[in-house]
């Protein structure tokens, strides 16, 4: 009984229950659709097709069962599973515990119950246990960055995929950079027709891609199907349109929005990405801009958080910019970091008027912020610290810890990333709320959420290499009870894991 991540009580008992082609699987009401994915998720491997009851029968039947009287002890997400020789037990408050529920089923299954071929001549036996569980933080998050690479549509799939086996609920996608734009805007169809196309990191740097081209991009139709393929697998998608800075795409696509409009409208497309100056110009046009892809994209993305990046932003072209010298005069600021908060300000306004809340990187924090702001603190934890103390959701993603591009082992024995080392002890050994906090503060701390910035990885082979496991290890970090955490029985249980990452062909990383 190898679970990742752990959960919080758990008694073996004698004795296992079988699974065979004439197992039933009752549900009703809410859990009816668990109960279809349990069926689908088991049967490339299993080779049947487990039958779908209402009622319950009291043998041989694995039952799935909304039970909101759970709701006050275990939250949404939780779930309670007791495995006899008989039944297989699974009860929630709501669908996002008996999805959980339905991952740690699997987990106790023999390892080809991950698979997605027929095995022959294995005996589907769970063990009998008493599982009690429920995450320790609401935000368990993993980014993804098609922007600098690509990603295909299948490949983001997959990686929802196995994300859901580890218990993860959020997927930021950050959609665009200097080096591409790859988030469909109908009102601004060059952000894709010319921000889409340029392989700009090749051009930048030959030796950060090594594998196929990076551009491309995801229309409407296929944002919607994402959203959709991660919601079936509680997962929500957070989308992050970057601004002021690394607008790079967007400025070549539509030079208005940028410092010097009249000079790089006089050079060729394949020019501009050089001569561009990487950084909006907040003028009230680009300010309507960046709301009205924010319209479309709070069309597409059901889900509460909108990411708008805020991060790294030159403001020196500002300081050097007449015009822009002019804005700071006129909307009587005092200098460049202001107009930042001020645009940002203008994008958390608009956000939260629509019902939605902003996230940012934590450099949103200076010049003050709306109460709804969430503040995602990636240079160390003194952002999550200020915000939190502040008032101020915060989700804790620093580069000390939760940096999967940076290597995992000895540079010399790696594939090429961008630097640092996050070996996998040092992201089990993780710990979301900062000892600075006290504990009202500390009840900011939404969660965590490690990120795989794509500069240097083109494939998913590469990307799932990076991802795994040091992604089991946060799962832990961020669902495990901090009591229970120890790095040496982790090690043991993750051994038996990776056969399943195996088995789900998972180019991991090996131990
Ligand atoms: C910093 S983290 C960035 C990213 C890079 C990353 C590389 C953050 C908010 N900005 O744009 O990809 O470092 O590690």
């Amino acid at each position: 009984m190898s679970l990742i991540p752990a959960p919080v009580s758990c008694e073996r008992q004698e004795g296992f229950f079988a699974i065979t082609a004439s197992t039933c699987v009752a549900a009703q009401g809410g859990a009816i659709s668990e109960a279809s994915k349990l069926i689908e998720v088991l049967e490339p491997a299993m080779g049947f097709r487990l039958g779908q009851v209402e009622r319950p029968v009291d043998t041989d039947c694995i039952e799935l069962k909304i039970d909101s009287s759970l709701r006050a002890g275990l939250g949404g997400e939780g779930y309670e599973l007791t495995v006899s020789g008989r039944v297989v037990n699974l009860r929630a408050a709501d669908s996002a515990g008996l999805f959980y529920g339905v991952q740690t089923l699997r987990q106790l299954l023999p390892a080809a119950a991950c698979g997605k071929k027929k095995v022959e001549g294995i005996q589907w036996t769970v063990p009998c246990v008493r599982i009690t569980d429920h995450p320790r933080f609401a935000w368990r998050g993993l980014l993804i960055d098609p922007a600098r690479h690509f990603i295909p549509v299948s490949d983001v799939e997959r990686y929802l995929d196995v994300m859901a086996l580890h218990k993860f609920n959020r997927l930021q996608i950050h959609f665009t950079d200097d080096q591409g734009w790859r988030i469909e805007i109908k009102k601004y169809p060059r952000l894709t027709g010319i921000g889409a196309g340029m392989d700009f990191s090749a051009l930048q740097a030959k030796d950060q891609t090594n594998g196929p081209k990076a551009g491309g991009f995801y229309t409407q139709d296929q944002i919607r199907h994402l959203v959709r393929y991660a919601a079936e697998r509680h997962i929500t998608i957070v989308p992050e349109i970057e601004m002021p800075a690394h607008t790079g795409a967007a400025i070549v696509s539509y030079p208005e929005i940028g410092l010097y409009p009249e000079k790089l409208n006089a050079l060729p497309v394949e020019k501009r990405w050089r001569a561009h100056e990487g950084v909006l110009a907040p003028r009230p046009e680009t300010v309507l801009f960046m709301q009205n892809v924010l319209t479309e994209v709070m069309d597409l993305f059901p889900g509460t958080h909108i990411h708008i990046g805020g991060d790294e932003a030159n403001i020196d072209h500002w300081r050097k910019s007449a015009g822009m010298q002019a804005l700071i005069r006129e909307l009587k600021l005092k200098d460049e970091a202001e107009l930042h908060s001020w645009f940002i300000r203008q994008m958390d306004a608009f956000l939260t008027s629509r019902g939605r809340q902003l996230v940012g990187w934590d450099e949103i924090l200076q010049g003050g912020l709306a109460a709804g702001a969430v503040v995602m603190s990636w240079r160390g934890e003194e952002g999550g610290i200020t915000a939190a103390r502040a008032g101020h959701d915060v989700v804790m993603a620093p580069t000390s810890h939760t940096y999967f591009d940076y290597y995992q082992g000895p540079a010399e024995k790696e594939p090429k990333a961008i630097g640092g080392l996050i070996p996998l002890e040092k992201v089990y050994a993780y710990e979301p709320i900062p000892s600075a906090l006290n504990a009202d503060q500390a009840r900011h701390v939404l969660g965590g959420q490690a990120q795989l910035w794509g500069e240097f990885i083109a494939t998913q082979e590469h990307r799932m290499y990076m991802t795994y496991p040091r992604a089991a290890a946060m799962a832990e970090v961020l669902w495990s009870p901090k009591t229970s955490r120890s790095y040496d029985p982790f090690l043991k249980r993750l051994t038996d894991h990776l056969l399943r990452l195996k088995t789900t062909e998972v180019n991991y990383r090996p131990l």
